[in-house]
């Protein structure tokens, strides 16, 4: 059985943590295969949008901490340098939109790889929680450098050392999550997004990504120049000629992604 399932819907590919029993909490082999996956979307031009989500009732529960502090296990250094650390790279770096589906509760790093996605829906079941701070540890997978940038500092700070559950429509109101819908709903609403996405001009999108990346630490006068580079590398593209040429024949434009 694989930790992760994966499939590529035309352009769309789906990751969904599968560990359901043990709340899809990651082991050392579930995170590098979800790397692989990550890595494969990155790679492959048929793949324009991803979206990512667990299977069973959770979404992923952090590291799991059987293995964190078995002996046999790898170093706690070596879950956050080796696990943790590419995959939220590996998100923030895929010049695609990556859409998370978070179904059902989202611990720990959990939490933080979902909170790296570019949108993130999820259940009105579902709840994120900083769970590091109940167990002596602190937050990791880019947890204070996202959760901050969310939601601001106090309220980051608040949930970090308190670890209180947030209820997704809660997280919607704070700016965590774009959108908390019914469960019932979830998995089509987020699949009709990322597919929407996955239609949509890749090239540009991606560049957008770029953009918005740089500005966590950009000044306004390098950010402005940065927008100038990447909008002229977006004007060089077919599906910049297609989105005007459709607009001025007043028909649906036809991306191909670059
Ligand atoms: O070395 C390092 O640790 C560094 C890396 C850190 C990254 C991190 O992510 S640290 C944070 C780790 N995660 C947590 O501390 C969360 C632990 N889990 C929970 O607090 C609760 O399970 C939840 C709030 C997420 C859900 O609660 P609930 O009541 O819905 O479910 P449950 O009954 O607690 O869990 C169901 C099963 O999943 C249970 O197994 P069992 O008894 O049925 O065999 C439980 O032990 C297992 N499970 C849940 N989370 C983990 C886990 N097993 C291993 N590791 C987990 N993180």
């Amino acid at each position: 059985m694989s930790l992760i399932n994966f499939e590529v819907i035309d352009n769309l590919a789906i990751i969904k943590l599968n560990r359901a029993d043990k709340l899809n909490s990651f082991i050392r082999e579930m995170a590098l295969e979800f790397q692989d996956r990550l890595k494969q979307c990155a790679e492959d031009a048929n793949i324009r949008a991803v979206l990512i989500t667990g299977e069973g009732r959770a979404f992923c529960a952090g590291q799991d901490l059987a293995e964190a502090i078995s002996e046999d296990g790898p170093e706690l250094t070596k879950i956050v340098e080796e696990h943790y650390n590419p995959i939220i790279e590996l998100i923030r770096k895929i010049e695609k939109p990556v859409v998370c589906a978070v179904n059902g509760v989202a611990a720990g790093a959990g939490a933080n790889i979902a909170l790296a996605c570019d949108i993130v829906f999820a259940s009105k079941a579902s709840s994120f929680i900083q769970a590091f701070s109940a167990i002596g540890l602190i937050p990791d997978s880019g947890g204070t450098f996202t959760l901050p940038r969310l939601i601001g500092w106090q309220k980051a700070t608040a949930l970090m050392m308190l670890g209180d559950k947030v209820g997704a429509e809660d997280a919607e109101k704070m700016g965590m999550i774009y959108k908390a819908i019914e469960p019932d709903d979830l998995m089509e609403e987020a699949t009709k997004v990322a597919t929407r996405l996955s239609k949509m001009a890749t090239y540009g999108l991606g560049l957008t990504k770029r953009a918005l990346n740089a500005s966590f630490t950009n000044d306004l006068k390098s950010q402005l120049a940065l927008e100038g580079e990447l909008q002229t590398l977006a004007g060089t593209s077919y599906d910049y000629k297609e989105g005007v040429n459709a607009f001025l024949e007043k028909r649906k434009p036809n991306y191909k992604g670059n």
